[in-house]
């Protein structure tokens, strides 16, 4: 797939440090990099509906991260996936009389159309579900040969014209590390897989909790060639463990995504790693804050959405709702209200005030600042505060000019689009 064009990053002078995030298994803060290179993997949109403020948030995030490791010197390579084949997609695209393959091209056309207005630098890899198909196929057939994934015998009339082969569940049983990246008791599990796509009914499986790999032919759903698998399409979590392993190579150093898909998507995803891949998997989990509006989760399915396309389609520049989001640090879960995109436009209009004068006060330490800031778990309010702090005494009537630095402005312009993506 082809991603969306990449901002312009300003060089700046000196270098970022070591960025600490917050690692989802151990509530401690790490260093996930290692070496000279850095690795991330974020789980992509399931395209059905368009941008809202909480996807914006997480991939803000995750482009905080990418943007810091650059700063510090790291050669970073960002992978991501299009859940471009699923449940809610297939779902909608019915319900509104939609051909699926039509609403997914519409909304992937969206989504990138709304990172490029919010720039969000875009992934290396971008890798949709449906063209990986071939890919997750090889991955499942191996499970299946060495017996830590099983089939599942589908109801009448599933299974095309190879009724005969099952679903195929993975069998958490061979793998003795699960349940090590969430770390949630049972019952936790049990409640969150029930909640977010999981199965735990389905006759034939052997743990309630063994994820979906490859699902049969059904009348009226799309199919693939599975091969021995029979026809298809393949289950959530290996989607993103075969895009991840072929983008990145395994171990990578950050798995990401919103808080919603710690478990059971990236305890999944991780276990198949481990699985296929002699034990390797993702270094560190880091997730991002779900955003909510009018009272609960802003999510597809309730429909409580506020949209980037919408809000842009106002007249609302993309700048600041990035700064609305950047208000927030990427972990709190927080409300978008009314007040959010003023209080944004406003911080845009000062700091934009700032840079446009002749000289002002020297940019040092606030490009400092920022950038410890951004290495402590992407604290983007405290960078904010940082250069509010600048853009204050550089409009500060009556201030001493005669020690300004000519720079300065050149370097907060710079600092800010490199390191926080807005364009002044
Ligand atoms: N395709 C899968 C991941 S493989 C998926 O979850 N797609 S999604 O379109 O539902 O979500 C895309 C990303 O936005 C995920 O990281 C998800 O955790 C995040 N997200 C969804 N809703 C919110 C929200 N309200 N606040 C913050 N992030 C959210
Ligand atoms: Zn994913």
């Amino acid at each position: 797939m082809h991603s969306w064009p990449a901002p312009q990053i300003p060089e700046l002078p000196g270098r970022g440090r070591p960025v600490r995030v917050h690692d989802s298994t151990t509530g401690e803060l790490v260093v996930a990099a290692q070496g000279d290179t850095a690795t991330l993997y974020a789980c992509g949109i399931t395209p059905y509906d368009a941008t809202h403020i909480g996807h914006a948030n997480t991939y803000v995030a995750f482009d905080l991260l990418v943007r810091a490791w650059r700063d510090a010197g790291y050669q970073v390579t960002y992978a991501s996936n299009v859940t471009d084949v699923d449940d809610p997609l297939l779902e909608r695209a019915a319900a509104t009389g939609v051909d699926w393959r039509a609403l997914a091209t519409q909304q992937i056309a969206l989504f990138a159309e709304d990172m490029t207005a919010l720039g969000v630098v875009p992934p290396d890899v971008w890798d949709g579900a449906v063209e990986k198909i071939p890919a997750v196929v090889e991955a499942v057939s191996a499970m299946l040969a060495e017996g830590t994934a099983y089939r599942v015998p589908v109801e009448p009339g599933a299974g095309g014209t190879d009724a005969g082969l099952g679903d195929v569940y993975a069998d958490l049983s061979a793998d003795t590390a699960f349940g090590s990246v969430s770390r949630l008791g049972r019952d936790m599990m049990e409640r969150l897989f029930a909640e977010r796509g999981g199965d735990p009914d389905r006759d034939g499986k052997k743990d309630p909790l063994d994820p979906l790999l490859w699902r049969r032919e059904r009348p009226g759903e799309p199919a693939w060639d599975g091969g021995v698998l029979g026809t298809g399409r393949p289950g959530w979590h290996i989607e993103c463990s075969v895009i991840g392993r072929d983008g990145l190579g395994l171990p990578f150093d950050v798995q990401g995504g919103g808080a919603d898909l710690l478990f059971p998507h990236h305890e999944m995803s991780s276990s198949h790693d481990r699985v296929l891949s002699d034990g390797a998997a993702p270094r560190v989990h880091v997730h991002a804050g779900l955003v909510a509006y009018e009272g609960q989760k802003m999510s597809k399915s309730l429909g409580n959405l506020v949209l980037v396309s919408n809000l842009r389609a106002t007249g609302v520049d993309p700048m600041a709702i990035r700064l609305a989001l950047l208000a927030h640090h990427y972990r709190t879960e927080w409300e978008w209200t009314d007040d959010d995109l003023p209080a944004a436009a406003a911080r845009l209009e000062t700091w934009r005030d700032a840079v446009s004068g002749n000289g002002g006060p020297d940019a040092t330490a606030m490009l400092d600042a920022v950038r410890a800031a951004l290495a402590t778990d992407l604290d983007a309010p405290a960078a904010l505060a940082a250069v509010d702090a600048w853009a204050a005494e550089s409009l500060r009537p009556g201030r001493d000019t005669t020690a300004d630095d000519e720079g300065a402005p050149g370097v907060v312009a710079r600092a800010v689009n490199a390191l926080l993506g807005v364009r002044l």
